[in-house]
């Protein structure tokens, strides 16, 4: 087949020439998730799919690096997969995909893990961050994580990667594993770029604003689900943490919770912080923060009333991910063939 994504409902390519470029994230089933995970990535996926030829994948094989209840993560797969459809992810264009249901991902992952460096992957921050958050479960899985993470990207030879701030060094040491294995065995791999939105790149916790808005927070008052109902998007904005002063003003520094809300409804009304400030000046919080729960509430409400009827068709949810991993494989299964020729593996008698 051509290099390009082939739509097996209509056994054509979908997009005209010239090539379009290719896009590839991911996401892990670790939770519901967040107004963060919306903003910095989702929400773009959906507004890409226009321009791009673009692959969506729920990182199930990630998200075993922290401790899953069996019976949840494969729950958390299928509803994050509904989640994904309802928040516009189109799987006749695009292509949605459980990364298990693509081996190849774990096949190119070692080759690519003998060409990193302990070095390397010591220096990773999120390694870092979650040994300390788990000291009881510091496991290979969570150290050679960017490893995989470059394997789902490379093997599709993606040119950008939709991705909140928290995930670009994982993408500059996926384009040092591409150039190195590049230099080492010729033209292989593409180098992606990363795709980081100028407006919540970083949804801060609204318990902790020195924290990212995390789905695996074990405060539920720290972040926004993207199944929260209005009442319960209304109550959580009323109880984040701001400070004394009572003036909606930007300022990271010395105003990191009311600086987070002003991020929050920036990036779903499009206006700018002096904007803002003008809009709520001589106002109280709670009338600011009123109004960025209402913001919140009307973007969620209509993608949790499809999810509610995406999800009740659990055949249908399936069928996606079928066809998804069938397309998804038919590209990486190819391109694991020519990594395992170019580093020397005996390729077997077909
Ligand atoms: P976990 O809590 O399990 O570490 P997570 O909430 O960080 O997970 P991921 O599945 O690792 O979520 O990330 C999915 C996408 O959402 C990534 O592109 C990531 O950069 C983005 N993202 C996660 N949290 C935020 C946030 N607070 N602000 C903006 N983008 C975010
Ligand atoms: N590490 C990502 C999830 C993820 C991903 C990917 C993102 C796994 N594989 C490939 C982009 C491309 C995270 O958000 N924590």
């Amino acid at each position: 087949m051509s290099e390009t994504i082939q739509n097996n409902q209509t056994g054509q390519t979908p997009q005209a020439q010239p090539k379009r470029k290719r896009i590839l994230s991911g996401i892990q089933p670790t939770g519901t998730p967040t107004l963060g995970n919306y903003v910095g990535a989702v929400r773009n996926w959906a507004l890409l799919q226009n321009d791009y030829d673009c692959l969506y994948m729920v990182a199930d094989l990630h998200s075993l690096t922290v401790r899953e209840e069996p019976a949840a993560l494969r729950r958390r797969t299928r509803e994050l997969a509904a989640l994904l459809l309802a928040a516009g992810i189109d799987p006749v264009n695009s292509v949605l995909f459980v990364q298990s249901h693509v081996p190849a991902h774990t096949q190119l992952s070692w080759v690519l893990a003998c060409n990193t460096q302990f070095g390397e992957l010591s220096r990773m921050t999120q390694f870092k961050d979650k040994s300390a958050k788990h000291p009881d479960n510091v496991n290979g899985g969570l150290f050679t994580y960017p490893v995989l993470m470059a394997a789902d990207i490379l093997i599709y030879n993606a040119d950008l990667v939709p991705v909140g701030q928290d995930q670009t060094q994982h993408l500059e040491i996926t384009r040092d594993i591409a150039q190195r294995f590049n230099n080492l065995y010729g033209p292989t791999f593409t180098l992606p770029e990363g795709y980081v939105p100028a407006a919540g790149a970083k949804i801060m916790s609204l318990a902790e604003p020195a924290k990212k808005m995390s789905k695996s927070d074990p405060n539920v008052n720290s972040f926004v689900l993207m199944t929260d109902d209005r009442d319960t998007i209304v109550r959580k904005f009323k109880r984040a943490v701001t400070d004394s002063e009572g003036s909606v003003r930007f300022d990271v520094q010395n105003k990191p919770g009311v600086s987070n809300l002003m991020t929050i409804y920036s990036a779903f009304t499009g206006k700018a912080m002096a904007d803002i400030e003008a809009e709520f000046a001589g106002k109280g919080y709670g009338d600011f923060k009123l109004a960025v729960a209402e913001t919140v509430a009307d973007a969620l409400v209509p993608i949790q009333t499809e999810y509610g009827r995406i999800l009740a068709d659990k055949a249908y949810v399936d069928g996606v991910l079928k066809d998804g991993a069938a397309r998804a494989s038919r590209l990486a299964d190819r391109l694991v063939a020519k990594v395992y020729r170019k580093v020397g593996l005996l390729q077997p008698e077909r």
